[in-house]
């Protein structure tokens, strides 16, 4: 794809209330940027990227944490249409993820169309004039199209500990790193043992005095074979595309094994378990602490881990593994439920974020004036991860259904880009005002995924995780080969939709009759 020139949205002027546009798309992560891009390449300019932040980048800005990095090498976790010869290692760390994403808004054009400082806190569908009514921070907008691409890890989970909040010292989430705040010499408590915590405590242990970490579930955790990218291959890649392009096929394919494990047969998951156990025999000697950190749930129940510090970090001399739960913290303390209190000066949240409850599901309205959070009140539901029923011309980027823990995200954001693309070109090209999925199609999804997510690891591997909704039900994860989501969403399936040409009459139902 060639760069796009820049071409900015018209600015709103002082006195315009409302900003009307075409398409108004939610967030500016990965998602919201590849679906600005290919609105850029259908020459389509009349759009705003609504972003309550003041940059580009969406979980890659929020999460600075000491440590953060991809647990997907780099040359798959990008654009396929802007490969990045310069990643300088094979698995990158926020800043360059983070540098990526801002230049790559730039190169094709879609920063002048950002409204940064844009929290978006209701959207609502007007029938009667067929727009989305959208409240800002930063100002009101009507747009004919809604998409969002607010993300599964947008919005922190703060834990319900009793007493969090007459802790005197600072607490913070790993999402929203306070980095004025040094913890050099501090006695320090992480809370939780997932992707953000296994990247954080090696990062700080060596800074602080002590570090508690409090483990409510041990993970999963298997060697990282990060290294740098020798210039010379920088090189190749630069003038051998095909090369990269080659490497990230091999990475997809060699990822995409693993879903023979967890989704079709869990025992192929059994070489996966040797290896991380090996791993945690190989990096820490005391039986005890291996035996806490040893988890008693299938591989790939939670997401795998890829850590070669984690372990050396827990089983450091100024480190302690905490199993005992946290039974109340105090102003200067944390007192766990044998009874042992431990004196803290920062409590670190590294507790997750709101995927099963998407905050953005509570501020879009549609049809009938529910909300997607009322909508979903059983669970959530939609036609192909993308479309809602009662939702007109609104399409969803990283909802549910489309998570994956073995590889990349980039991959099925793209695919779902190209299938709401597709329906843009149909309302085009059939000249339809309205376009809105019916609820049998929405049935049949839901179906799909319950029949596709039988016996996974994920519903039959024995643990608890934030992949499954209250009721049980795998509403995040796409549970099979991600090129079979691709095939899925390669295309509109217009048999689903029901499209009104502009100018027939409003209720989507009078035009179904
Ligand atoms: O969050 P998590 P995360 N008391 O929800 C524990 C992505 N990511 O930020 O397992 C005590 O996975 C909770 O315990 P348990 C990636 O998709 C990607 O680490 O529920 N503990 C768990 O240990 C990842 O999956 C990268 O028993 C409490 C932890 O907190 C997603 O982000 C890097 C608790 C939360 O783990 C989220 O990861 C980092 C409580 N009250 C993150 N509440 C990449 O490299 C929760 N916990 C791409």
């Amino acid at each position: 794809m060639t760069t796009l020139e820049t071409e900015p949205a018209p600015a709103p002027t002082a006195a315009a209330a409302v900003r009307e546009v075409d398409v108004a798309i939610i967030g500016s992560g990965f998602a919201g940027l590849c679906m600005a891009i290919a609105l850029r390449r259908r020459r389509q300019t009349d759009f705003v990227v609504l972003e309550r932040g003041d940059d580009v980048g969406g979980t890659w800005r929020d999460n600075t944490y000491p440590g953060a990095a991809c647990d997907v090498q780099s040359n798959l976790y990008s654009f396929s249409f802007a490969p990045n010869p310069d990643w300088p290692r094979s698995y990158s760390e926020q800043p360059e993820i983070q540098e990526y994403l801002r230049s790559t808004a730039d190169r094709f054009g879609v920063r002048p169309h950002c409204v940064f400082g844009a929290d978006v806190t209701s959207a609502r569908w007007d029938d009667a004039a067929r727009r989305w009514d959208i409240t800002t921070t930063a100002g009101r907008f009507r747009s004919r199209i809604l998409v969002s691409a607010a993300g599964a890890l947008a919005d922190p989970t703060y834990p319900d500990i009793p007493g969090l909040d007459t802790f005197a010292g600072t607490v913070m989430h790993s999402a929203r790193w306070d980095h004025g705040h040094d913890l050099t010499g501090e006695r320090v408590a992480v809370i939780g043992t997932g992707a953000s915590a296994i990247q954080v405590v090696p990062a700080i242990q060596p800074i602080v005095e002590s570090i508690a970490v409090y483990q409510r579930t041990p993970a999963w955790v298997v060697p990282r074979t990060d290294h740098p990218v020798a210039p010379w291959l920088k090189l190749l890649y630069r003038f051998v595309p095909g090369l990269q392009k080659a490497i990230r096929a091999f990475l997809y394919l060699v990822r995409e094994f693993l879903v023979l494990g967890m989704a079709k047969n869990r025992r192929l998951l059994t070489p996966v378990g040797k290896l991380a156990r090996a791993h945690l025999h190989r990096q820490v000697r005391d039986p005890k602490l291996r035996a806490a950190l040893t988890p008693d749930y299938t591989i790939g129940c939670k997401r795998i881990l890829i850590s070669n510090d984690y372990f050396p970090a827990v089983a450091a001399p100024n480190a302690e593994l905490v199993t005992a739960g946290i039974a109340e913290v105090r102003p200067t303390s944390i007192v766990a439920q044998d009874g042992v209190e431990r004196p803290t000066d920062t409590i670190v949240l590294a507790t997750g974020f709101h995927v099963t409850d998407l905050p953005i599901a509570q501020k879009i309205c549609g049809r009938d004036g529910r909300s997607l959070a009322d909508v979903w009140s059983e669970g959530m539901v939609t036609n192909r991860s993308a479309a809602v029923a009662g939702f007109p011309n609104m399409f969803l980027l990283v909802g549910p259904n489309v998570g994956v823990g073995h590889t990349s995200m980039v991959y099925m954001i793209e695919s779902q880009v190209a299938y709401v693309d597709d329906a843009l070109a149909t309302m085009d090209a059939e000249g339809l005002e309205v376009l809105e999925t019916t609820p049998e199609a929405q049935d049949a999804y839901r179906a799909m995924i319950a029949e596709k997510s039988k016996g996974t690891v994920w519903l039959a591997g024995g643990c608890a995780s934030w992949y499954l909704d209250e009721h049980g039900h795998n509403t995040t994860l796409w549970p099979d080969f991600t090129f079979r989501f691709r095939k899925l969403t390669k295309k509109l399936d217009r048999e689903n939709y029901v499209g009104i040409p502009a100018g027939a009459p409003t209720s989507t139902e009078e035009v179904a009759a």
